[in-house]
């Protein structure tokens, strides 16, 4: 039966077969029938606005005796001839919308086109007559900003700072970096001064309660205290440039938006010795940057510094700081420039611990109030003159209700944003050590105001005492940061004291002493170059602002370390006062430093009339084992990460794991700490008694009523019921069942280690 009817199925399958085949063929060919419709792809360039039409066509019945036909023909036919009529060209479909054409202009531009059109056709005349065209519109530059900088803050177009539009180039080169989705992220930065207001609409959401404390009030609220002068807005000030809040339609934008901000509140009060050791290192596991916008004061006539604490505080700070990468700490470089002061008479500013920042004005220049020395880092923005504008930043609502300010002043104001940038380049790389982030901002500042006294060093560096090694740029530091490995550890060198007891002579004449240092010296720390370079010096002078110290580096750099100071009449000259230059960075450390030292003797004044004396002095050195041709490779690697391939790819170093150091344990500065171990003493008395007791009585009584549980509890008690002054007790929290014994083994294992640590530093 089935037979007869095979050669029909097989007829079937093959008129299928044809069937399907000229219906997968067909779509493929007829775009192609019309060869006059070119894709909107590379066969012309791209005609520009103002030379385009789009249009859109429909092929409705014919109406006009010329389009008869037309009806049928497919849209790019139509096309096609409606360019021709309106004088165009037909570029093609536009993407993937059917029925839309580019028609473009024949000629070069619109100008040229204008021209010929008012003597011929209009293309807009034509098409809005034309029974073809459904829809047309003349191309137009279309205005759109990058999604990531459209910030709705109305105060972030004010932030020049970030974006200058006037003076190009004189603002820190961020927005690159924010576009890569750089902001911040997972870093802490803490402001040490006044307090913050943490609960502003543009800090609320960026603060770190965990980083904050209240020193002046002890306790963990460093919220700023309403005063009289109104002029504990500071801190609030400085946290809003580095970590405010952007596109909450309020104020303004920080530098390191993604960040964290905490507040520690020590500024309010008598400052101690103490109380600033403490501050250095607060937190310093959840603090990784410490932005300190104060100093000593900048009256042209003060010698001052951190004192014994709070210089073993920074030391410790980059020692145990930050999982033992080094707390990052970036120091104003103070306000007394027309008092004629200079930093390098500032011990914070001095200390190789310090990232020392100074300012610049809207043009780059230095503003009046800009102190000059040679250990100053870098610099960034703040105010000028009268006619330059300010920092435009969060400010307290206590006083100011608007909660904004745009006069925000000084190297008050540089310093948070260098700390903002600094948090940036944590974020790309964690393990960046202290001395990491001092050795890339010296590779990548840039030179700015001819009238500064740039000098090139021996590696290759220019630096000037105004703007140390010049313009922070964030795009330069982080790019850098993407691609830096650490640098090898700290070694230095000290010369011996070297007693002198020589007059110091009148300028023009000069005293010179000179010190050299052998390869052989350097053999036992392996030194090959150097980072900062320090000379302590004691001298009696009966106004010791005439007398002008310079260092010479074996390459010859100068560097006035010692400069003299108009106002400073002071008669007690220099008690071992450390000077530091950054000036010799990366240079050979091997060969003769030269000191010279002269008197700008003041001829009228009788109290200046006295001789001094240099007593004696001693050059210290840092570095490490980087050869010179290392620090010259480095140089180049650094230029060549600029161009940002490295943050475009996934590209990343590896990081080491930081040092497991228990939060708060291993500050031996925190009196809470002290009163723990009291606390702890007395319960091991306790305890000791009780067993005296147990034994002599011979365990009848006391067994009875006093249980072990019991005790153990009260011991539980009696810690917390302190309240405010166990706040440190707090990382043992978790850890509460364990035994006392071993919490008492971990801070004597981690205060053991510290000293280690410094002696490694010293020598
Ligand atoms: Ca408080
Ligand atoms: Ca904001
Ligand atoms: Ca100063
Ligand atoms: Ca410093």
């Amino acid at each position: 039966m089935a037979a007869p009817y095979f050669p029909t199925f097989l007829l079937l399958i093959f008129f299928s077969s044809i069937a399907l085949l000229v219906l997968t063929v067909l779509p493929a060919v007829t775009p192609s029938l019309p060869q006059t419709a070119p894709s909107l792809s590379s066969r012309w360039p791209s005609c520009g606005p103002g030379q385009s039409w789009a249009v859109r066509i429909h092929h409705s019945p014919p109406r006009h005796e010329e389009d008869e036909g037309a009806g049928s023909a497919h849209l790019d036919v139509i096309a096609d001839r409606v360019a021709k009529q309106a004088g165009l060209q037909n570029r093609g479909q536009i993407g993937e919308l059917e029925g839309h054409y580019l028609l473009c202009s024949l000629q070069p531009d619109s100008k040229s086109l204008g021209g010929i059109w008012k003597r011929s056709i209009q293309p807009g005349d034509v098409l809005a007559t034309h029974p073809h065209v459904l829809w047309y519109s003349m191309e137009r530059a279309l205005s759109r900003s990058k999604r990531s900088l459209a910030f709705n803050d109305p105060d972030y177009p004010k932030q020049w700072h970030l974006h200058n539009k006037i003076n190009r180039g004189m603002d820190i080169n961020v927005t690159g970096v924010w576009e890569r989705n750089i902001t911040g992220q997972g870093v802490t930065v803490v402001v040490v001064d006044d307090g913050v207001e943490h609960s502003h609409q543009d800090i609320h959401l960026n603060y770190s309660p965990e980083g904050s404390y209240d020193l002046n009030s002890n306790d963990p609220d460093p919220m700023p205290h309403p005063d009289l002068r109104s002029d504990n807005h500071h801190g609030t000030r400085c946290a809003g440039e580095i970590a405010a809040v952007p596109n909450n339609s309020f104020c303004a934008v920080g530098v390191a938006y993604g960040s964290k901000v905490a507040g520690i509140r020590v500024l309010d009060g008598p400052l101690t010795d103490s109380l600033e050791a403490i501050a250095f290192n607060k937190h310093y596991q959840i603090n990784d940057i410490y932005s300190c916008s104060w100093g000593p004061d900048d009256d042209g006539h003060t010698v001052d510094g951190p004192h014994p604490l709070g210089k073993a505080a920074l030391q410790h700070g980059v020692i145990a700081g930050r999982r033992g990468f080094g707390s990052i700490f970036v120091v104003a470089s103070g306000n007394g420039g027309q008092y004629d002061d200079n930093c390098n008479y500032d011990g914070y500013a001095n200390s190789i611990y310090t990232i020392t920042v100074g300012a610049v004005d809207e043009e780059g220049k230095k503003p009046f109030y800009a102190e000059d020395c040679a250990s100053m880092l870098a610099v960034t923005f703040s105010s000028g003159g009268a006619r330059s504008r300010n920092i435009v930043t969060s400010d307290w609502s206590v006083r100011s209700k608007r909660g904004c300010t745009e006069g925000h002043t000084g190297t008050s104001a540089a310093a948070p944003l260098a700390a903002g940038m600094v948090a940036l380049m944590l974020q790309v790389r964690p393990c960046l050590t202290w001395r990491d982030v001092q050795h890339i901002v010296a590779f990548t500042a840039t030179q700015c105001d001819s009238l500064a006294d740039w000098g090139v060093n021996g590696a290759g560096f220019h630096h000037s005492h105004q703007h140390g090694f010049g313009l922070l740029n964030a795009w330069r530091l982080v790019n850098a940061a993407k691609v830096w490995e650490s640098v090898p550890f700290l070694v230095s060198y000290q010369s011996s004291v070297i007693k002198e007891d020589v007059p110091i002579v009148s300028h023009p004449n000069v005293l010179v002493r000179t010190w050299n240092v052998s390869a052989a010296d350097l053999d036992p720390s392996g030194m090959r170059t150097l980072e900062h370079v320090a000379v302590t010096v004691t001298i009696t002078h009966p106004c010791r602002g005439n007398v002008e110290i310079v260092l010479l580096c074996p390459s010859g750099m100068r560097s006035l370390i010692g400069a003299p100071r108009s106002i400073d009449r002071d008669p007690s000259g220099y008690q071992d006062w450390t000077f530091s230059t950054v000036r010799c960075w990366g240079e050979r450390a091997e060969g003769q430093y030269t000191l010279k030292i002269t008197d700008y003797k003041d001829a009228q004044s009788d109290q200046c009339a006295a001789v001094g004396v240099l007593k004696q002095w001693k050059l210290t050195l840092y570095g490490s084992s980087m050869t010179y041709s290392e620090v010259k490779e480095r140089q180049r690697l650094v230029e060549e990460a600029m161009s940002g391939k490295h943050l475009d790819s996934n590209f990343s170093l590896p990081c080491p794991p930081g040092l497991d150091i228990p939060p708060e344990i291993v500050s031996p500065f925190t009196s809470n700490n002290l009163k723990f171990l009291l606390l702890l003493g007395c319960f091991s008395l306790f305890w000791s008694l009780y067993y005296v007791l147990d034994v002599t009585l011979g365990h009848v009584y006391l067994r009875g009523l006093l249980c072990l549980p019991r005790s153990r509890s009260r011991h539980r008690t009696s810690r917390t019921s302190k309240g405010r002054g166990v706040e440190e007790a707090v990382p043992y929290r978790d850890e509460e069942e364990q035994d006392s014994g071993v919490e008492l083994l971990a801070v004597l294992d981690s205060e053991v280690k510290v000293p280690n640590g410094r002696e490694q530093l010293e020598t």
